[in-house]
């Protein structure tokens, strides 16, 4: 096992990783910016290292520095988190060459699966299904011909794209020309690769994915399914473990693809496949992340295998000491992302001081935090500040059970999302796990404007019926007290009830 390990991350998730370095009694060393100096990962950490300046591309994203730190720390490993150098796989091959070990799969298979018409071609051959799409492009013209026989509407996307940049829906001929100049370019500026591909456009489909787990000796096992739907412009805000709405038949089938996905591409370590789900419980390939996911403690709570662990055991050259057969989901788990954002300014990111910060506490509630009382959110990296994860015995536990810890969360000085994760959880749609990848820009136009509250009626019925309710009691105890005047008390009982009902509306609810 290694002595000491470098995390070249910032935030929660390397608190994350260090702190399963310390379980493992392996030594940590944290990197950090200037703007980070005072971060958790610093104080958490067994070392600490100045890399450079706020902006990532001169510390947390600066290959030569951080290898730097590496040999100086005498550091065996580098595990990159999420994020910026997780999926580079020149930082994973410098690595490799300066004989420090990266912990990821191999820099051809970060390679290979960031190719996202390569990664099509590998799954497709391996007998997984894909969304019908295209090869390379590489003129209007020939997208024009590939969309003759994928049809319309199709997606343009960016061979090297990925998350929300360089993709673009086409509903007719008249729109390539201006589609493809602008994700050609987006896709050159942004990932400095400008060949792009077409799929059939899916509307509207639920993002499911599944984990799975590798080692150097052909062992692969999944670590079932989560359900990642509920984002916004590209931005996960809710993930759930298991997937609601996939059905046993579903489940099972969605795990066995995998398995083979991640076996043609020869998988080591921790990774996930994407799909999307149509409404017919198709489901089709869409993209494999080389990394640890930001949601991957759903997975974690309702396995019960830790990932980091995992990842740092294969690492090491371990053997995954699991069967697939004894892998189970148990329960269920929620994670809200709790962003430094303000909901009612369109989410504009708001860094700033925390002057205060209570975290929720007691049982089946997880907090993976970056941050803590009187720290600062910087304005440079993301404003992802923490995790809550919740755990139930069923969906709807653990639905009560967030709603709970939400209650709990309280932040001072910074604007967070948490409003927002309070009106997704008493959604009725949600609830009823009525969703997809369409939720937020449907149900969402502007919080604070109370028509945009679907449940508000529900709200008002059932305030209603309970204020209606402790009228007639109210009325029933005097009525058995025998108060003398009876028929006076009914009738004003009844009256006082049609006043309550009509008059709330008023108390706060209407303009
Ligand atoms: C799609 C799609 C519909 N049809 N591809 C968006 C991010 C990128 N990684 C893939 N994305 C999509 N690709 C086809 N052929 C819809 C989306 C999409 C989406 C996918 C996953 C999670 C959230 C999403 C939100 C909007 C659109």
């Amino acid at each position: 096992m290694f002595k000491r390990i470098l995390i070249a991350n910032r935030g929660e998730i390397a608190v994350r990783i260090i702190r399963v370095c310390r379980e493992l009694d392996i030594e940590t060393v944290a990197i950090y910016s200037e703007a980070d100096r005072h971060s958790l990962h610093v104080m958490y950490a067994d070392y600490a290292y100045l890399v450079g300046p706020p902006p990532s591309g001169q510390s947390y994203l600066a290959i030569d520095r951080i290898l730097e730190v590496a040999k100086e720390s005498r550091a065996e490993a580098v595990h990159p988190g999420y994020g910026f150098l997780a999926e580079n796989s020149e930082f994973a091959r410098r690595c490799q060459e300066s004989g420090i070990i990266f912990i990821g799969p191999s820099p051809k298979v970060i390679d290979q699966m960031g190719d996202k018409v390569k990664a099509r071609a590998i799954m497709k051959e391996a007998g997984i299904p894909v969304v019908p799409g295209s090869d390379i492009l590489g003129s209007e013209e020939e997208v024009t011909k590939a969309a003759q026989s994928v049809g319309y509407p199709f997606m343009l996307k960016a061979v090297a794209g990925g998350g929300g940049k360089g993709l673009r829906m086409v509903r007719s001929s008249r729109e390539i020309l201006s589609a493809y100049r602008v994700v050609r370019s987006e896709a050159a500026s942004s990932f400095g690769d400008p060949r792009l591909y077409i799929e059939k456009y899916l509307d509207r489909p639920r993002h499911v994915e599944v984990q799975i787990l590798a080692d150097n000796y052909g062992k692969v096992v999944h670590l079932y399914d989560r359900e990642c739907s509920i984002q916004r412009r590209h931005q996960k805000i809710i993930e759930e473990c298991p997937a609601p709405g996939l059905d046993p038949r579903t489940r099972r089938h969605i795990g066995r693809i995998t398995i083979q996905g991640a076996r043609a591409v020869g998988y080591v370590g921790a990774g996930t496949l994407e799909f999307l789900l149509d409404r017919d419980k198709n489901f089709y390939f869409l993209e494999m992340n080389t990394r640890l996911q930001v949601e991957h403690g759903v997975t974690e709570r309702v396995i019960g295998i830790d990932l980091v662990k995992a990842q740092i055991e294969v690492a090491a050259g371990g053997s995954l000491p699991w069967r697939q057969r004894h892998i189970s989901p148990t329960g269920h788990a929620i994670e809200c992302r709790i962003y430094a954002e303000d909901p009612e300014a369109d989410f504009m990111p708001c860094p700033g001081k925390i002057e205060g910060l209570r975290l929720p506490e007691g049982l089946g509630v997880r907090n993976d935090c970056g941050v803590y009382e009187g720290a600062e959110v910087p304005i440079h990296y993301d404003p992802m500040i923490a995790k809550l994860i919740v755990w139930g015995e069923n969906r709807v536990e653990a639905i009560l059970r967030m709603r709970r810890a939400l209650r709990e969360y309280q932040v001072r000085g910074i604007k967070t999302n948490i409003p927002f994760h309070h009106w997704i959880l008493r959604h009725p749609r949600f609830m009823a796990g009525d969703f997809n990848t369409g939720f937020v820009d449907e149900e969402y136009r502007l919080m604070g404007k109370e028509e945009h509250y679907p449940h508000k009626n529900i709200a008002l019925a059932t305030a209603a019926i309970a204020a209606l309710q402790r009228e007639q009691q109210r009325a029933l105890r005097l009525l058995e007290q025998g108060a003398a005047e009876k028929s006076r008390w009914r009738e004003g009982g009844r009256r006082e009830s049609l006043r309550l009902i009509s008059h709330f509306p008023s108390r706060g609810w209407k303009k």
